[in-house]
């Protein structure tokens, strides 16, 4: 293993531990998110094991009754995020509190998938038993996805574009430019992401308003809407429900191994995969797209998240279109025999190479690629992409995203995932 990362490595993620999770970076993210904490967790297994599952024990604690997992979970470090606790609200609005103060929305569904990993580091009566107790709180977690998110589709919606992690994507530009408001229906707040970093690496103020308007219309509702009236924003995406398929096939894999019939994950899994590829594939692009569940309309942007339809195995000839479209459109050379997709193609409108999520690369996406390349037998272009994450930590350090054209590290700097899943990287390498 390359010893000085791993040391680097290893010191961010003890520096981030708020004492029962991990945050994803001093200051700019003080509390815990849900997808940070599974990808924290799947590098954490390598190196401190008990971190590893109280990370995912600690998340599940502070799952709803309806089944929900909200994107945050305040930590009471008394540092300052803006939408904080009070913006929310979740104590209040919501019909049964929360057990922990809260946001009121979700994050893509990777937690099955991460639990199953840590597992797979210590396969003994003590990994048996973490899985044994966190079954019943991921088939709740799915559960809610399928009762409350899939409304007339077999896929599920996303009511904002942070519950995608991709919030600021130029996918989700069409639909926030047509929403309808009036600045009396944009919640006072106030951003502090922008004092901490360079502006020209986050989201706009626009985009803010657009973001709190939809958080002001989900706690008028308190978070739990009845009807597709009450939501201004719904989006079938690829991402979210490909990670959900196959935290299906890893739920079905931790049934076996605590004894509990598989069979009925598998058969979620194979119909959301079928759901997907019905809905979400555009023959003309060769690409799979987000689709705006109020129009049923394919949403026209390529963007990385298409990529994670590789997460199930896809028929030989679309993933060859698929992998072609990622080749010639995604695709970044990244030091000796690496490369890393971007989060959008440069020619895609919107792009923007150091904005956060209009065009850089980021090392949870590329992971993500990397494991839905080998499920697909592309071991060799798997292989690419886990050097070219190396290769730029090595060479940039650990950013929250970069640009692979120039090397640079871009947003916050020490960040959790990156950390994680370079562990990640380097450990199951050296194993294999
Ligand atoms: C970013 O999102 C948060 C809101 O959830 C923010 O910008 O304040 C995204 O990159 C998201 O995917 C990520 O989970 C979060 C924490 O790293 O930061």
């Amino acid at each position: 293993m390359n010893d000085s990362l791993t040391t680097e490595a290893r010191s961010i993620l003890s520096e981030l531990w708020l004492g029962s999770a991990t945050k994803p970076a001093a200051h700019l993210y003080p509390h815990q998110w849900s997808w940070d904490s599974a990808f924290i967790a799947i590098g954490n297994r390598h190196i401190d094991w008990d971190r590893a599952a109280l990370e995912m024990v600690t998340l599940f604690e502070a799952q709803w009754a309806n089944g929900m997992v909200p994107h945050i979970v305040f930590s009471d470090s008394g540092e300052t995020y803006f939408p904080n606790a009070q913006f929310w609200d979740v104590m209040a609005v919501c019909q049964y509190p929360p057990p922990k103060p809260s946001s009121g929305i979700c994050q893509p569904p990777v937690h099955a998938t991460a639990a199953l990993r840590v597992y797979e580091a210590r396969p003994d009566a003590e990994g048996l038993r973490f899985l044994r107790d966190l079954y019943p709180k991921l088939l709740a977690w799915h559960d809610y996805l399928y009762r409350h998110r899939c409304v007339d589709s077999a896929l599920a919606e996303i009511w904002h574009p942070w519950e995608s992690g991709m919030d600021n994507s130029p996918a989700w530009d069409g639909l926030l430019a047509g929403l309808e408001f009036t600045s009396s229906e944009v919640p006072t707040y106030r951003r502090v992401d922008t004092e901490m970093i360079d502006g020209d690496d986050r989201p706009s103020d626009a985009e803010y308003d657009r973001y709190a308007y939809l958080v002001g219309a989900l706690r008028s509702v308190g978070y739990e809407p009845r009807s597709p009236e009450h939501l201004p924003f719904r989006v079938r995406d690829v991402l979210f429900n490909s990670a959900l398929a196959r935290s299906e096939v890893d739920l079905a894999e931790i049934a076996a191994l605590i004894g509990i019939d598989e069979s009925s994950h598998i058969a979620r899994a194979i119909g959301l995969a079928t759901a997907i590829d019905q809905h979400l594939w555009n023959p003309a692009s060769n690409f799979f797209h987000s689709q705006d569940a109020n129009t049923e309309r394919l949403i026209p942007s390529r963007i990385s998240g298409g990529l994670m339809a590789l997460l199930m195995p896809l028929p030989s000839e679309q993933r060859g279109q698929l992998l072609q479209t990622m080749q010639s459109a995604f695709a970044v050379p990244v030091g000796d025999n690496g490369l890393l997709a971007l989060t959008a193609p440069e020619d895609e409108p919107g792009f923007d190479a150091v904005r956060y999520w209009r065009g850089p690369a980021w090392i949870q996406m590329n992971w993500l690629l990397a494991s839905g390349l080998d499920i697909n037998g592309e071991h060799e272009m798997a292989n690419r992409v886990r050097s070219g994450i190396v290769n730029i930590v090595t060479e940039a350090g650990f950013h929250e995203y970069f640009n692979p054209r120039t090397m640079r590290g871009h947003g916050t700097d020490r960040f959790g995932w990156t950390a994680a899943l370079l562990i990640d990287v380097l450990s199951t390498r050296e194993a294999s």
